[in-house]
Formats: structure tokens, sequence, C-alpha cells
């Protein structure tokens, strides 16, 4: 039998704190001890990073939302190959920077594709691989919004309207009801440090895998 690491996502709507709480979590978890690769979608190896530039960028033409969809299992397919899938077999845990649920928020609940449609790839894709965990960083579009724009100039993504966001945080929260076993819901609303008191409770429950090892 062998051990396998496992595998943790982190999402949430534009502006919610993934990018921060990552660092928080990559920091924490390796003070503990767990060996691991840090890692985002769309991206995390060099082609998906390629794809990622071609999803974001502003573009004079018309994106299709199966075009997008696409793109994304594309990158995900190599970023499974080549990184996640290794990483878990040789017993690391790995931390991704959204995964497949951010495909049912934006693609299936933001711009409409059939749900079917993402299952469908889902299992192309990625056979039998799910997240172990999946920690939803959850707040009102309008604080997500706020914190994101401070930022500067906005990609394709982010020029999406407010109702477009409410789509997506309306799928996270729906999807984490439906699987509760996995995901974890962190209030993203409130200060920093209290977020991270969140997740440093969330990792104290799961932290006591890493010494039984996790088993397929
Ligand atoms: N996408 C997709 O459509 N389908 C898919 O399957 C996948 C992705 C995988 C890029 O993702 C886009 O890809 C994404 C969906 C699409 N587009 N959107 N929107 P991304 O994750 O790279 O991009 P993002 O969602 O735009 O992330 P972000 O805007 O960088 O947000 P964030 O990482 O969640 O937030 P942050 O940078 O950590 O924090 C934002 C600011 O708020 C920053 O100044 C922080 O200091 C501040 N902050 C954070 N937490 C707090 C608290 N608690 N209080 C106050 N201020 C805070």
């Amino acid at each position: 039998m062998s051990s396998r690491g496992l595998f943790i996502t982190v999402e949430g709507g534009e502006g919610v704190g993934k990018s921060t709480n990552m660092v928080f979590l990559d920091n924490y978890l390796r003070a503990q001890g767990v060996d691991l690769v840090v890692t985002r979608e769309p991206g995390g190896t060099r082609l998906g990073e390629d794809i990622r530039q071609l999803l974001l960028q502003v573009r004079d033409e018309q994106v299709s939302a199966m075009t997008e969809l696409l793109l994304i299992f594309a990158a995900r397919a190599q970023h499974i190959k080549e990184r996640i899938e290794p990483a878990l077999a040789a017993g690391k845990w790995v931390l991704c920077d959204r995964f497949t649920d951010a495909t049912y928020a934006y693609q299936s609940g933001g711009r409409g594709v059939a749900v079917d449609t993402v299952r469908r790839l889902e299992e192309l894709v990625q056979g039998s691989l799910r997240p172990d965990y999946t920690l939803l960083l959850d707040a009102p579009v309008s604080t997500g919004m706020a914190r994101a724009r401070g930022r500067g100039e906005l990609d394709r993504f982010e020029q999406e309207a407010i109702d477009f966001f409410g789509r997506v945080r309306a799928t996270y929260l729906q999807r984490a009801q439906h699987e509760s076993g996995r995901y974890r819901i962190i209030d993203a609303s409130v200060p920093l440090a209290e977020v991270q008191q969140q997740l440093l409770a969330v990792c104290q429950e799961i932290l006591p895998e890493a010494h039984v090892g996790h088993t397929t």
C-alpha cells in the first residue's frame, strides 16, 4: 500500500485573500514539517502559465465559454501529469490555489456552461483525482471586489460585472453545502488575523493525517 500525500485546494471569489493566505498556509504547514508542493491554477507548469496568460489577457475578440473551458482543462491536464500526481504519489502534500471547483464556479455558475459538461471533462482529465480538502474563503462579492480593485489594471475575469461574481459565489457555497466532508468554509470578510485563526483551526484538524499517513 503506497502512502499518498494530501491534496488541498484554496478557493473563493475575486479578492477574498487566496494569494495572501496561500503564503500563510505554506509557511505554517512547512513549519509543521509537511513536505509541501505549492502551486496554482490556471498555471503550475510552464505550459500552464502560458495558458494562464492567454486566459487572463484582455482581448479585442470574444472568447467563447467553451474555448475558455477547454484551455483551463488543457492547463490542468499538464499540471496533473507533470506536478500534482507525481508529488502526491511521492507522499508530498499539494497546496493548490484554485482547482476544478473554480471551473464549476466560474465557467458553469458564472458563464452558464452546463454542469454536466464540466463533470465530463473533470472525469476525462482527472480520472479519480479530487482534492482531499477544499478551503473556501468566502466574503460578500462587494468586499472581494473592493479589495482586488485597489490593485490597478483589471484582467479579463476581473472586468466581469458584479452579478457574474454573485453567481460564482453562490455556486461555491452550493458545492460546499453538498460536499461538506471535503469543504471547509472560512469567513474571509473579517480582519486577516481572524481569517488566519480559522485557517489554523482547519490545519490542526487536518495535520494529524500527516502522522498517520494517507493511504490509498
Ligand atoms: N479561473 C477560472 O475561471 N476557472 C478555473 O477553473 C480557474 C481559474 C482555476 C485567475 O485566478 C482567474 O482564473 C480567476 C478565475 C479564473 N479570475 N478571477 N476573478 P486567480 O486566483 O489568480 O485570481 P483572482 O481571483 O483574481 O485572485 P486575486 O484577485 O489575486 O485575489 P486573492 O488572491 O483572493 O486576494 P489577495 O491578493 O490575497 O488579496 C486581495 C487584497 O486584499 C490584498 O491587498 C490583501 O492584502 C487584501 N486582503 C486579503 N485578506 C484581507 C482581509 N481579511 N482583510 C482585509 N484585506 C485583506
